[in-house]
């Protein structure tokens, strides 16, 4: 039977946080018993998405791939964390619209502010044009609309994050 599986969906920048966010949501869920899923853009690209790059074709690619698993998992009932740019609002739009009980979260910290993090040190290096098509900085990113959630992750700490997936999801916290 088709259970309460669910797909929550992280899209921001490189460096917005969507992965530790996922993570530790991942956890949170985990241990209150929930059968939870995560696919990692990054994990995805080094398996299910492997030699995919980062065009338009590719990224949407890479973007329905994750989307037709996520709808395979909960289809029995899991609940999957989703964490990729997915920087077009039509793909998402389209893949969320067909997932069951989808729920659309922006994992918003501005440019500067990931620019200055720079986690990885991806920004300065696309910056100084060494990674073409590299999201905010030589590639679009279509922030959501209207997104179900909205988390600044440069003004609120990632347990406060956490504690308002939880309240949407309607989770115990
Ligand atoms: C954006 C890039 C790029 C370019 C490599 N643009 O923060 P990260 O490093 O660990 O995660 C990013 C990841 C992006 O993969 P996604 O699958 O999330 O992207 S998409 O949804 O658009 O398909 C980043 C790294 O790969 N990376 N080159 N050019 N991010």
């Amino acid at each position: 039977a088709v259970g309460t599986g669910r797909v929550v969906w992280f899209t921001g920048l490189s460096g917005a946080g969507k992965s530790t966010l996922a993570s530790a949501l991942y956890d949170e869920l985990q241990g209150r018993g929930v059968k939870v899923e995560l696919l990692d853009g990054d994990a995805v690209r080094e398996n299910l998405s492997k030699g995919l790059g980062f065009s338009k074709a590719d990224r949407d690619t890479n973007v329905r791939r994750i989307a037709f698993v996520a709808g395979l998992l909960a289809k029995h009932g899991v609940t999957v964390l989703v964490s990729a740019i997915s920087p077009y609002a039509e793909t998402r739009r389209e893949v969320l619209a067909a997932l069951p009980n989808p729920t659309e979260v922006f994992v918003d910290a501005p440019l500067e502010v990931v620019t200055e993090r720079d986690v990885k040190g991806l920004y300065l290096k696309a910056l100084a044009g060494e990674i073409p098509h590299f999201t905010g900085v030589s590639d679009p990113y279509e922030a959501p609309q209207t997104p179900d959630l909205h988390l600044r992750t440069d003004r609120i700490t990632v347990q406060d994050g956490v504690a308002q997936l939880l309240a949407h999801l309607g989770v115990q916290a």
